[in-house]
């Protein structure tokens, strides 16, 4: 990567107010200090560590509250993910006329290098892991971030012209990029989330749509045919299109067939990878590998490169990563499953008998049809946090006998391992936030991972 001089938009002499101090609210604070700025922060978390940081960095704060006196003298708010991009304040700045932005926006508009973007409601984290290995099997330099906690506006004087950034992009980020014209846009899948902060589905979708809604001709739209909402962003974008699917006829990207996955251009479609290759767990999992492989096509990475990456990869902590066997049951962390979808499909990645462990923070989804899932699936179910009473009453009433109620996290280790058998599985694979009992569903993930360790472990 290239040393490249400072740009960006012309921050020198504006007035930032960064909402919410977070892993997306320092690197904007420190990106804007940089270029001349200067930065006021507001965050409704009060904490000695916060106060802390913000004292070792300088910058003068407003925690525990905020409100419209914090925008006096403010030319410049920016919005940090989890802050609603129509949170009051947000909307007061713009009725003040105050430009409104994002950490990832300001990246947007200064990054030199080409960028491609991965979207979806699960299964980002992994495709945009395994596509930056694809990218740099193919002799690319690549810088990896985004959603995937890995901020990338104080990194962009790291980045010259004929660099990657490959980015994962949630809803949360997509909808506050006034431009976000990509490369290579990757959609995975879309099925309810995040509804309390988007409202409807309709909007969830139209956001993750953005992906593929500003690309241009000679970029590459990346999208899984076996989901109908993907499907139908064909007609979104100017893009050419390389399709990728296990259950639709795949005309141009790529598929599966007699056990190879396959990439078609335009002629015959060439082998990339036997299907029994790929390290990770699960048809979704396939899903993931065949838009990383089409993503490397687009970026012009040949088949052998693309092979060796995807057998090469490990698992990306939280999402099925395995723990360890313990009593002849195999467990796993799946903390990353903050929603039913990634719940059924973490389900149908094992043909073995399963005690679930699950239940979380509700972001307004109906139980109903999880309830069913799970009782039609698993052997037993455990559940911890703020939906455990009633997913445990609706599990039961779907016709599932063996279901408990753990007090906490400790008590739902013991209750799986009582519970386990032999060449069964245990997975944590909540389908709620974490939010209810935890930090974020990486506090979730390692301290399931410590518990189980410290139960059984010895
Ligand atoms: N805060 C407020 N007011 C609010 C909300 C939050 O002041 O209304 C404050 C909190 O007190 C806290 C700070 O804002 O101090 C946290 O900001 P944040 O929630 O935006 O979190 P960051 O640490 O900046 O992380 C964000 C993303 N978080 C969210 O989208 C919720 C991270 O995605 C991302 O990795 C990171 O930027 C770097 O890009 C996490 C996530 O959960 C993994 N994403 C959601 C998901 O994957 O489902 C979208």
């Amino acid at each position: 990567m290239t040393q490249g001089a400072s740009r960006g938009p012309d921050i020198k002499g504006r007035h930032a107010l960064v909402i919410g101090y977070g892993r997306s609210g320092r690197a904007a604070a420190s990106f804007i200090k940089k270029q001349g700025g200067s930065v006021q922060v507001v965050d409704r978390a009060d904490t000695p560590e916060l106060r802390e940081d913000l004292e070792r960095a300088g910058i003068t704060a407003h925690l525990g509250a905020y409100g419209p006196e914090d925008l006096d003298g403010t030319d410049l708010v920016v919005v940090s993910p989890g802050v609603a991009w129509d949170a009051p304040l947000v909307e007061t700045a713009r009725r003040r006329g105050i430009e409104v932005t994002s950490e990832i926006d300001l990246f947007f508009r200064a990054c030199p290098a080409r960028i491609a973007g991965i979207t979806g409601t699960n299964g980002k984290t992994t495709t945009t892991a395994l596509t930056t290995e694809v990218l740099r099997a193919g002799g690319l330099t690549v810088m990896r971030g985004g959603n995937i906690g890995e901020p990338v506006l104080d990194r962009l004087d790291q980045l010259g012209a004929d660099d990657w950034v490959v980015l994962e992009l949630s809803s949360f980020q997509l909808e506050s990029i006034e431009r976000p014209r990509l490369r290579i846009g990757v959609v995975l899948n879309v099925t309810p989330d995040h509804l309390d902060r988007h409202k409807s589905l309709e909007r969830y979708v139209e956001i993750k749509t953005r992906a593929v809604a500003f690309l241009e001709p000679q970029d590459h739209a990346v999208l899984n045919l076996d989901d109908p909402a993907c499907a139908a962003m064909r007609s979104a974008t100017q893009a050419e299109v390389i399709e990728f699917g296990l259950h639709q006829p795949v005309s141009s990207g790529v598929t599966v067939a007699d056990g190879w996955i396959t990439i078609a251009r335009a002629g015959q479609p060439r082998p990339v990878l036997r299907t029994a290759d790929v390290p990770l767990p699960g048809e979704h999992n396939l899903s993931n590998v065949m838009a990383a492989i089409g993503a490397g096509q687009a970026a012009g990475v040949e088949p052998e490169a693309l092979s060796q990456a995807v057998r090469h990869f490990k698992a990306v902590e939280h999402r099925l990563e395995p723990i360890g066997t313990y009593g002849g049951a195999r467990w796993y962390n799946d903390s990353k499953a903050t929603n039913p979808d990634s719940t059924y499909k973490a389900l149908a990645a094992f043909a073995e008998p399963i005690v679930l462990i699950a239940g979380g923070r509700n972001k307004g989804i109906d139980l109903e049809p999880l309830a069913q899932s799970i009782a039609g699936r698993v052997a037993a179910l455990i559940t911890i946090g703020e939906t455990g009473e009633e997913l445990a009453r609706r599990v039961r009433e779907a016709g599932l006998q063996q279901v408990q109620r753990a007090t906490d996290l400790t008590d739902a280790v013991r209750k799986a391992a009582a519970l386990a058998r032999p060449g069964s599985v245990v997975l944590l694979s909540p389908a709620f936030t974490s939010y209810d009992m935890f930090r974020d569903y990486e506090d979730r993930g390692r301290r399931f991972k410590a518990t189980v360790l410290a139960e059984l472990g010895r």
